[in-house]
Parts: C-alpha cells; sequence; structure tokens
C-alpha cells in the first residue's frame, strides 16, 4: 500500500461520494480507482466485507463510509470536524448519518431501478471507460442486483404510489430542518449534511422526474449547492 490516500470506488455509488465530500471537507488529497463495467469482480475482493467505498489511508485500509468518517476526524482533529463536539448534537448527526444511509439510500436505488432513464444514465456512468460490450453486459447485471436489493429491503414490494408519497414526506421535513440555520444540525455542515446530500445528489443525477422534485425545494436546492 503506497503513501498516497486512495480512494476506490463506484462513481455512482452514494456512499463513495460521502467518502469522496468528506476528504474534500476535510482538505486531504486523494486518488480514486474506478472498478467499472468488469472491474467490478474486484470489489469483492478489497475488503472483507466486500463493498464499496473502501478507503486506503496511512497504511490502513477502510471500508464502509461511516468509518472512514469516524476515522478521518481521529486522524485528523486540527481540520474541520465532520462530527460535532458536542454530544447532544453529535448523536442528532449521527441519526441523521445513519438515516440516510440506512433508509434514504434505498428510495435512491428505487428511483434508479424504475426510471428506464435513470437506469441508462447509471450504467452509462459505470461502464465508462470499459469496451461498448461491457455497457451491455451491465445493464441487465446492474438492473437485477439493484431490484434484489430494494425488494429484499422492502421498499421494492411497496406500491409505487406510496414509496413516492413517502419519499416526499422526507423531503418536507429536510427542507423545515433547514429553515432553522441552513444546516441539519447545528448552524454549520457536517457528515449529516454530507451523508443525506450525498443520497439526494445520486437521485438529481440520473433521475429526472425526481431530480426535479428535489430541487423545487427552495432551501434543499440551496443546500445542496454548499454540499
Ligand atoms: N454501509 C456501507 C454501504 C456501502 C454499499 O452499500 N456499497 C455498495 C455500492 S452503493 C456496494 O459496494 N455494493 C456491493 C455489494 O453489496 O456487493 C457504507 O457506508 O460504506
Amino acid at each position: 500500500m503506497s503513501n498516497s490516500v486512495v480512494l476506490h470506488q463506484w462513481e455512482i455509488s452514494p456512499f463513495c461520494q460521502k467518502v469522496a465530500r468528506m476528504l474534500k471537507f476535510k482538505g486531504i488529497e486523494y486518488e480514486t480507482i474506478n472498478y467499472n463495467g468488469v472491474l467490478g469482480a474486484k470489489v469483492p475482493k478489497l475488503s472483507k466485507v466486500g463493498k464499496v467505498p473502501v478507503l486506503d489511508i496511512n497504511g490502513l485500509r477502510l471500508q464502509d463510509s461511516t468509518r472512514i468518517a469516524r476515522y478521518l476526524d481521529e486522524a485528523f482533529p486540527d481540520r474541520p470536524l465532520l462530527y460535532p463536539t458536542d454530544p447532544i448534537q453529535k448523536a442528532y448527526v449521527e441519526l441523521w448519518e445513519d438515516w440516510a444511509d440506512e433508509l434514504l439510500y434505498f428510495y435512491e436505488v428505487y428511483f434508479r431501478v424504475s426510471d428506464p432513464d435513470a437506469l441508462d444514465e447509471a450504467v452509462r456512468i459505470s461502464s465508462e471507460g470499459r469496451p461498448a460490450y461491457e455497457r451491455v453486459m451491465m445493464k441487465p447485471l446492474l438492473k437485477a442486483g439493484l431490484q434484489h436489493q430494494i425488494n429484499m429491503q422492502g421498499t421494492g414490494r411497496m406500491a409505487k404510489a406510496d414509496i413516492e408519497a413517502e419519499f416526499r414526506r422526507h423531503l418536507d421535513r429536510i427542507e423545515l430542518v433547514l429553515g432553522q440555520a441552513g444546516w441539519l444540525v447545528g448552524d454549520s455542515k457536517t457528515i449529516a449534511d454530507i451523508a443525506v446530500g450525498s443520497q439526494l445528489a445520486e437521485v438529481i443525477r440520473t433521475s429526472r422526474v425526481f431530480g426535479a422534485e428535489i430541487l423545487s425545494r427552495p432551501r434543499i436546492a440551496q443546500w445542496i449547492e454548499q454540499i
């Protein structure tokens, strides 16, 4: 493992984007390695869990965006902090982060897999730099993989109207909270904003209809610009 900081990623993964944003927030230079197309077969070998993001840093290999966030604050305490020092604020931040990673994520997957244009865009991004035939191979694989995830979790078995109504309720809550100080917790950016913003940014990136729905809320639109 070299001395440089390396983010092993899928460009369209909201968790990888979350790590990229936290590294920028901390002012840490890094390189990325993308596992596009058939290179995705190498992802299970990067760590025991077999998911990306994986970060190589200071001779360590870290997997899981939340573990990476905690490590960055521990290893670089003099840089801006991702987690507030106040214990109550920290608890709220951690709850938002976990909510984004463990619930909001499945809406992002749902919008990606249920909208043919969003799926095409996701396939295009995830096969960039790879031969054209890999893009053709990837589409059914990505679709089946994502559909399986949301079916197992449950969102994929809900009625479309119910999923969309729940998502709008979540957006309304975020919009309301942002009305306090422009951030989810306290009066400055934390990992809560980065985690929630990274999930929503992926919906905006590939889903035309729900991207517009997110950006129709003025506080969210302004806040996401700063994520
Ligand atoms: N809790 C993990 C979630 C990471 C995750 O689910 N990554 C997905 C890509 S978005 C993945 O690598 N999936 C491959 C698999 O599950 O085999 C984190 O925060 O890093």
